[in-house]
């Protein structure tokens, strides 16, 4: 078989991402200014390197302005196993598949979520499309009327053409691989899937027993598609965004979500501007049929609030040890900025994090952070003392290997949760309960799923891992 017959699954996902790229900034204008602040802001810092300190080791600063200017995480929200399932089918045909698992519940959200990306370095480096991909848990709803009236709605409607199924039940049957003469078509019928239907699928009367009940369950359950929600680009400086955003007058968040600005990046950093007011059009009722739809005058013109804008600054990995640091200590800002404005609530959090190590050696040395290592001299003889302590950072000290933090490539779930919070409206969700205690529940994730969901530790420990045995072959040495 001729192996050009098939696309290649990084040219296909840039082109699916740039496509939906065009499409969102067609349906949300600001989405496209946005992209421009953070196109001239990376373009800034990356040209300051050498001058400005600050920035020289901010993970993804070296990487290229093609790669970051195209770097895109969006999000959809889904509403049953069998959408998920479709959703994972499409996605890996992209060659991204799902890892992490995210509990929303905490939050007071009825869901949970997985990422969907490329989940090799070279696959990434080459386009490193995401999407945070959130299901429905409609078991955590307090309101049984509401659980029955959000199934009723999902199970009528159908968020996939019959031709975007066709191409995926053929590219299962050549082992995963779209025929390039195909892809043109896919991409056009996948859209279809994300693009914004502003004719709802409920009733306005639906509409509103779903928002009343809780506003996310109007969103995922009232419309005929899985609307992309958001597509985040990615900035070296966040800060800077952030003050370009309001000085253009952009409703920006008025916190960023994550850990607080440091000498070195940990995680991520997110922020977001308030979603639009967008025109719907309702039913009345249900048993009105296509030809209502055709004619303008029978439906209710209503609006809904769903899509944003946000943008996102990345910076290293932690590991569980650093993850727990950083739960602790956001926990006890949080605490301690009860109440407070926002501007004195990031002092709070700025002073809580000074216990969090802030340099790359002590961070690497007590082991918060993965690193990947490589070697810098490959022909020097270093001196080694076994009983010195670790070879590798005698290694590093001698300058023959270099640690280079890996970047966080993933989510956070309660950065998730402010990013979902501040974009409905708040006077609605503080009147919602879930049911008492709700569990994570990974495993019902990866069942609706019907795959396994990579474990985002094991993912990092292994990038690591491989980078410390191509550097004991190269040196010879055995490393721990
Ligand atoms: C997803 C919100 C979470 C992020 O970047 O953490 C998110 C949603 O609103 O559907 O996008
Ligand atoms: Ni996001």
């Amino acid at each position: 078989i001729n192996s050009s017959v098939y696309a290649d699954e990084n040219v296909l996902r840039s082109r699916f991402a740039a496509a939906m790229s065009a499409m969102y900034r067609l349906e949300v204008p600001l989405y496209g200014d946005l992209m421009e602040f953070v196109r001239d802001i990376n373009t800034n810092v990356q040209q300051s390197i050498g001058e400005k300190t600050q920035y020289s080791t901010t993970p993804g600063i070296y990487a290229s302005i093609e790669r970051l200017t195209q770097e895109r995480h969006g999000a959809v929200r889904l509403g049953t196993p069998y959408e998920l399932r479709t959703i994972r089918r499409i996605f890996a045909v992209l060659g991204m598949h799902p890892i992490g698992y995210y509990d929303l519940s905490a939050a007071g959200l009825p869901m949970h979520a997985t990422c969907f990306r490329p989940l090799t370095t070279s696959s990434l480096d080459c386009n490193p499309f995401r999407i945070f991909t959130t299901l429905l848990r409609p078991e955590l709803l307090t309101s049984e009327e509401a659980r029955r009236l959000a199934l009723q709605l999902l199970e009528k409607r159908n968020i996939f053409s019959e031709k975007l199924l066709q191409i995926l039940d053929e590219v299962e049957h050549h082992s995963g691989k779209l025929k390039e003469d195909q892809t043109e078509i896919f991409i056009h019928e996948a859209m279809s899937t994300f693009r914004w239907q502003p004719i709802a699928a409920a009733t306005f009367d639906q509409y509103q027993a779903l928002k009343a009940a809780h506003p996310i369950l109007a969103d995922i359950a009232c419309f005929q598609s899985a609307h992309i929600n958001h597509l985040t680009p990615r900035t070296l400086d966040i800060v800077a965004v952030q003050s370009a955003m309001k000085k253009a007058g952009m409703a920006a968040k008025a916190q960023i979500e994550g850990p607080p600005a440091r000498e070195c990046p940990i995680l991520l950093r997110q922020t977001s501007f308030l979603a639009l007011e967008e025109v719907v059009r309702f039913r009345r009722d249900e048993i009105q049929g296509v030809d209502a739809l055709r004619s303008q005058d029978a439906l209710v013109k209503a609006s809904h609030r769903a899509r944003f804008g946000e943008i996102e600054q990345r910076g290293a990995a932690v590991t569980p040890k650093g993850r727990e640091l950083y739960d602790k200590l956001l926990y006890e800002s949080k605490v301690q900025g009860e109440g407070a404005a926002p501007a004195e609530a990031d002092t709070i959090t700025v002073k809580v994090f000074e216990e969090y190590p802030d340099t790359w050696t002590e961070l690497r040395q007590q082991k918060l952070i993965y690193c990947e290592y490589k070697v810098k001299k490959e022909n020097a003889a270093p001196f080694l003392d076994v009983k010195a302590g670790s070879i590798l950072e005698q290694l590093i000290s001698e300058g023959i290997v270099e640690a280079v933090p890996i970047t966080y490539e993933d989510f956070l779930p309660l950065s998730a949760a402010g990013i979902f919070r501040s974009n409905m409206e708040s006077s609605n969700l503080s009147k919602c309960t879930l049911l008492n205690n709700p569990t994570t529940n990974l495993k019902g994730l990866e069942e609706a799923m019907g795959t396994e969901i990579t474990d985002l530790d094991t993912w990092y420990i292994a990038v690591q891992q491989k980078s410390l045995e191509e550097i004991s072959k190269k040196l010879r040495l055995t490393l721990q």
